[in-house]
């Protein structure tokens, strides 16, 4: 029996086949990183995309490339790599050139926005994600993107020359030393992969690295909040596909670390999925009780709650801003009372469940316990009850 999720994964499989392998239960669903040989041969006319073809078909078109002397295409927040803007016929001269001053990397490029010539091309596998959208690679040999991760579902198929990953579990967020979530770049780690300086980052000789070299043909699905750093071994043509992750993968540091920034930032009102479902967050908040993670199920209810008051401002025609900035939970729940749009004894439950909501996004790490969330999501229903669904509804 195959482990179920990715913090005990010690190795990389490499099938060489899909026959008899069922790859949404055994590795999509529980978040396992896989090799698939040859795999892009069957998505669509890929296999015949050299250089030479998309120069045929989008040489003249313009395309945003990035720029760097030293061949590591950062994101920042160091040396971020530079941006040009040239034909693409122009990026792949420098990309061939075998001394270029500095190297250009056509890098995830949406294909159906920028290259829709190349769309008939491609023929997205069922496995991946719905409204899976399929980028663009394209670089020069020992361009590198450094270590960071995603918090997206990415299936990554390797189209001409190789590529190496160098792949780390999720589990090892610390030895990332990863910026705080609430920095630009949060994800992306100081640590150059290649070549540690293990004085300035000791923890990450910690870390468990899976390398993976993807020959023409192969795919990587590397699930979301993986570790990746990548080394493009030759002239590289790539293609992959982006969606978004569920519940379950982000039952991971990172992934946590997310909800706690996001709740920060908004209160959640912007996230999609996976914690907000077409139920609102208790759904996500319920899930989260289950596997015993009590401070994250009880931000998701703050979420609820702020979404319900919010919404129940706007219906009573109260501004929900004050001077620019959303005004808070409780100020917005003492006009609500002013207004009488509910009772002072909903009022007192809002005020002391956002007493909780503070202390779930300050103060992670004290202890609670079931009963306590249990009462807290309990409170949230009973205060906010979604409306039944009718007979058959879905
Ligand atoms: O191929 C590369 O250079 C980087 C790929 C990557 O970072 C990604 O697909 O998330």
């Amino acid at each position: 029996m195959k482990e179920r999720t990715c913090f005990n994964q010690t190795s990389v499989d490499r099938l060489a086949s899909l026959d008899g392998v069922d790859l949404m239960e055994e590795y999509i669903i529980p978040g396992r990183a896989v090799v698939i040989l040859g795999e892009v041969l069957k998505w669509g006319n890929l296999s015949q995309w050299r250089p030479a073809y998309l120069d045929d078909k989008i040489g003249s078109k313009y395309v945003d490339v990035a720029v760097s002397q030293s061949r590591v295409f950062r994101y920042g927040p160091r040396e971020a790599a530079s941006s040009a803007r040239m034909t693409f016929r122009e990026a792949l001269q420098k990309i061939q050139a075998a001394h270029p001053e500095e190297a250009v990397y056509v890098m995830q490029q949406p294909i159906a926005a920028q290259f829709p010539e190349l769309e008939s091309d491609i023929q997205p596998p069922d496995y991946a994600g719905a409204n899976a959208a399929a980028h663009l690679w394209f670089g020069g040999a020992n361009n590198v993107t450094p270590l960071h991760f995603d918090a997206l579902c990415n299936l990554f198929g390797q189209v001409f020359g190789r590529k190496r990953f160098l792949i780390y579990s999720p589990k090892h967020l610390e030895e990332m030393y990863p910026l705080p979530v609430d920095a630009p770049f949060s994800h992306v780690s100081p640590v150059n992969a290649e070549n540690p300086d293990f004085l300035a980052h000791p923890r990450f000789e910690e870390a468990q690295c899976h390398e993976v070299v993807l020959a023409p043909g192969d795919v990587l699905f590397l699930p979301p909040f993986w570790w990746h750093c990548v080394r493009s071994l030759d002239v590289s043509i790539s293609v992959n596909f982006w969606w978004p992750p569920s519940l379950q993968h982000c039952l991971v540091p990172a992934g946590l670390r997310l909800l706690h920034g996001s709740y920060a930032l908004d209160r959640l009102q912007t996230a999609g999925v996976p914690f907000r479902g077409p139920d609102g967050f208790m759904g996500a908040a319920q899930e989260m009780m289950a596997r015993g993670l009590y401070w994250p199920a009880i931000l998701l209810a703050g979420a609820e709650v702020e979404s319900a008051v919010r919404d129940m401002a706007r219906l009573s025609g109260i501004d929900d801003h004050a001077d620019g900035s959303p005004k808070t939970l409780s100020f917005l729940n003492r006009d609500l009372l002013a207004a009488k749009a509910y009772d002072s004894a909903i009022a007192d439950w809002i005020l002391s469940l956002d007493f909780w909501f503070a202390t779930a996004c300050q103060e992670p790490d004290l202890p609670i316990g079931l009963d306590e969330t249990r009462l807290i999501l309990d409170a949230v229903a009973k205060l906010f009850p979604r409306p039944a669904k009718a007979e058959g509804e879905i």
